[in-house]
């Protein structure tokens, strides 16, 4: 499957009322976000299934795929475009098994090893963080920009930055090969969303050049 990830917003839904929570996303998916990750840590199964169809309503309006984290049943069941799986969730050999070839399957790594191994299970695309430091609740290293370098130059498929990123400071990573950068609170947190996101994709077609 064909995806754009120049702006993919990860999800974060805390501390916010359903109904704002999906007023931010369609905000987003309006504003120009090319790839959207639902990221739900502390809802039961039920929960997120739910909370994923309302999601994908909405993104399917825009034409927009849609990323589940963690969850390939919930990925499945509301037929979202692919599963986001970090280095303790289900394998990219067998989230593929699972899902097929028709869907984006994506994969965290912080090392060329893990890029590697990625890559060789089938990943369709790898997210390489955290750049920054980041105020969102994950468990997370910093990678160094010369990593993240290291990593674009191996793989002949597209990585996304992610962690602590921003307009102001994303220039560090001009010059990485990047397909894209990955954010949470520069969209969720912005006071004006469709500033914030036109503000990014201006960002990125510059480091992209
Ligand atoms: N993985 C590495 S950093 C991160 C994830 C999910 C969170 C990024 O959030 P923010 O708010 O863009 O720093
Ligand atoms: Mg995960």
């Amino acid at each position: 499957m064909r995806f754009d990830c120049s702006l993919y917003l990860v999800t974060d839904s805390t501390g916010l009322e359903e109904n704002e929570f999906l007023n931010k996303i369609e905000e987003a998916c309006k504003s120009g976000i090319t790839l959207l990750q639902l990221r739900e840590k502390d809802k039961t199964g039920r929960e997120y299934l739910e909370l994923a169809f309302k999601v994908k309503e909405i993104t399917d309006k825009y034409n927009i795929p849609l990323i589940i984290d963690d969850r390939i049943d919930i990925a499945m069941a509301v037929d979202a475009a692919g599963v986001h799986v970090g280095q303790s969730d289900i394998n990219v050999r067998y989230a593929r098994k699972i899902l097929g070839s028709n869907k984006i399957i994506g994969a965290t790594t912080k090392t060329l090893k893990q890029a590697e191994e990625a890559v060789r299970e089938g990943a369709d695309y790898l997210g390489v963080g955290a750049i920054y430091p980041t105020t969102t609740k994950v468990k997370t290293v910093i990678t160094e920009v010369s990593t993240l370098k290291e990593i674009c130059e191996l793989v002949d498929i597209p990585v996304v930055a992610i962690g602590g990123l921003n307009e102001e400071n994303s220039d560090i990573l001009k010059g990485s090969k990047i397909s894209g950068i990955a954010v949470v609170s520069a969209i969720m947190k912005a006071k004006d969303i469709k500033e914030s996101v036109v503000g990014l994709r201006e960002k990125i077609s510059t480091i992209k050049l």
